[in-house]
C-alpha cells in the first residue's frame, strides 16, 4: 500500500504491480512448450548477444545495466516499463488477426470491477474535479453495422494533472474510472473532463533511463477503454485528442491516425466528442 501523500514513481510503480498481480492470479497457468520457450528465449537472447557485439558493450556497462535491472523489480516498475516499451508490439502482432476498431495498449493502470453506469453517465469524480468538462458520445455497433444493446465501455483515464485514481494516494478510488452500459441502439454519453498528458514518473528506474537516454518521459493525453459485449471479442483500446502534445512521439508509441478524437468546443466552453465502436462476433 501506498502510504505517502504525492504520487511518486515508487508509489505508481508498487501499485500497478500490485494490480498486475491481482489480475495474474485470475488466469491458470497455460501449458507452453518447450519447443516454444526454447525458440521465444533463444530470439530475445540472440538480440541481446547482438547488441553487446554490435557495440562493443563493456563490463562496467554491463553491471549498470544489471544494477538497473535489480532496481526496476524492486521499485515496481516492471508493469511501467514493459507497458511502455514493449507491449506496442506485442499489440500490433495482435492486430494482425483483430477487425473492427483499432486496439491499442492496455497500459499499467486498469483496475476491473469499476462500478456499471447506466447510458447516460457522468463518471465518479470529486466534487470540483479540475479540467475543461468533456462530453463523450457514440454508437458500439458489430461488423454488419448492427447497434450492440449492452455493450459495456469500461472506460479510465489520467486526471487534470495526468495522474491515476490508484496509482496516485491522493486521488479518491475510483475517480475518473466506470463501467457504462449501452442503450437499446447501443448508445452512450459520457461526461468527464478531458485529462491531461501523461508523464512516466521521473524519479524511478523508468524514469531515470529515459533522462539517460535523453528521450522524453511524454505520452499524449488519452482516455482508455475496454468495450465489450457478450458474444462478441473486447477490444482494447485508446483514444487521443487532435492537436494534442505529444500525439506524434508517443514515448509508448500506441497511438494510431484511426484513434483520435476532434472535440468541438461548445458555447459554454467545454469539449463535446463522438466516436463510435465496432466490434467482431467472438
Ligand atoms: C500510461 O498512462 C499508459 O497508458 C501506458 C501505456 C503506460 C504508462 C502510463
Ligand atoms: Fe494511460
Amino acid at each position: 500500500t501506498v502510504t505517502d501523500q504525492s504520487p511518486s514513481a515508487k508509489g505508481s510503480g508498487a501499485s500497478a504491480t500490485e494490480a498486475f498481480r491481482a489480475s495474474r492470479s485470475r488466469h491458470a497457468d497455460t501449458g507452453v512448450s518447450s519447443e516454444r520457450v526454447s525458440t521465444v528465449v533463444q530470439a530475445v537472447l540472440d538480440g541481446v548477444h547482438a547488441a553487446i557485439r554490435d557495440h562493443k558493450v563493456s563490463y562496467d556497462e554491463f553491471q549498470a545495466a544489471k544494477q538497473w535491472l535489480i532496481e526496476v523489480g524492486e521499485g515496481g516498475e516492471w508493469p511501467l516499463f514493459l507497458d511502455v516499451f514493449v507491449e506496442h508490439t506485442v499489440e500490433e502482432v495482435a492486430a494482425e488477426s483483430q477487425h473492427g476498431t483499432k486496439g491499442s495498449i492496455l497500459g499499467p493502470y486498469y483496475l476491473p470491477d469499476q462500478p456499471k453506469l447506466p447510458s447516460v453517465a457522468r463518471l465518479p469524480m470529486r466534487p470540483d474535479e479540475p479540467g475543461t468538462p468533456l462530453v463523450f458520445t457514440g454508437q458500439v455497433r458489430d461488423l454488419d453495422g448492427n447497434p450492440v444493446a449492452g455493450a459495456e465501455l469500461d472506460i479510465w483515464h489520467a486526471d487534470n494533472d495526468g495522474y491515476y485514481s490508484g496509482f496516485a494516494p491522493h486521488l479518491p478510488d475510483g475517480n475518473l474510472r466506470g463501467v457504462v452500459v449501452t442503450d437499446g441502439e447501443g448508445r452512450f454519453e459520457i461526461s468527464t473532463v478531458q485529462p491531461a498528458p501523461y508523464q512516466i514518473p521521473t524519479d524511478g528506474p523508468t524514469g531515470k533511463l529515459i533522462t539517460a537516454a535523453g528521450w522524453h518521459p511524454w505520452r499524449p493525453a488519452h482516455l482508455h477503454l475496454i468495450v465489450r459485449a457478450s458474444g462478441h471479442r473486447p477490444i482494447t483500446t485508446q483514444l487521443y485528442f487532435q492537436g494534442g502534445e505529444w500525439l506524434d512521439s508517443d514515448v509508448a508509441k500506441a497511438t494510431k491516425p484511426e484513434l483520435v478524437l476532434d472535440p468541438r468546443e461548445q458555447p459554454d466552453g467545454s469539449l463535446r466528442s463522438e466516436y463510435d465502436f465496432v466490434l467482431e462476433r467472438a
